[in-house]
């Protein structure tokens, strides 16, 4: 069985929904970042920047949220997690799903720091920029992909959810509302959430 490495009120938020997508038993272990655990030998021994959420398969250990998004949608394919190879709703579903860590989650770390940085020199751009992309795409919705529900609705909701709704850290917008709105009414987010709350 899959093991789950989280912790309450971080990003491993994203790990949990997406395991509760794919309906597969995982077991959950805490790692309390109050007391450095994520920072002890035996953690960082399953991820090295000790950091959370990190997911361990059998022999297969990785971190990184959005890499254990595309990791599990694989995993489970009947979860339908993920564009398979051929259809052509691949390709953004791959670009939206490192838009995520690569654009949204600096972007959103330079406007909560006001840090003025070159857009030139960031990979990422100018985060307003960053913001609007991401706003005209969602126009249509419900999901990222149009009607199709992905994995990289995971990496990006969850995100939109943190910077957005609970942490006021970007501003919002009438399309990231909805967005986090249709989110947080999917089953899974909810039982995700329940047990988040602990
Ligand atoms: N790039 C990582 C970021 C993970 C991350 O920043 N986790 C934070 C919680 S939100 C953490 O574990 N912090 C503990 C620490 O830095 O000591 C991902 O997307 O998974």
């Amino acid at each position: 069985m899959m093991k789950l490495y989280w912790s309450p009120r971080t990003r491993s938020f994203s790990a949990l929904w997406l395991m509760e997508e794919t309906g597969q038993p995982y077991e959950s272990v805490l790692v309390d970042l109050s007391t450095g655990a994520q920072k002890k030998p035996e953690y960082l021994a399953i991820n090295p920047m000790g950091k959370v959420p990190a997911l361990q398969d059998g022999d297969a250990t990785l971190a990184e949220s959005a890499a254990i998004c595309a990791y599990v949608a694989e995993r489970f394919p009947a979860a339908g997690l993920a564009p398979p190879p051929g259809d052509p709703k691949r390709a953004k579903y791959l670009y939206w799903l490192f838009f995520a860590p690569g654009c949204i989650e600096p972007a959103m770390v330079q406007l909560a720091t006001k840090l003025e940085m070159s857009s030139t020199a960031a990979g990422w751009g100018e985060a307003t920029r960053v913001f609007d992309v991401l706003d005209h795409a969602l126009e249509r919705g419900p999901w990222i992909l149009g009607d199709t529900f992905s994995a990289a609705d995971i990496a990006i909701g969850s995100g939109l959810n943190f910077a957005v709704k609970l942490f006021k850290m970007v501003p919002s917008r009438p399309s990231f509302d909805r967005y986090i709105e249709a989110c947080s009414a999917r089953p899974a987010f909810q039982r995700a959430s329940v047990i988040a709350a602990g």
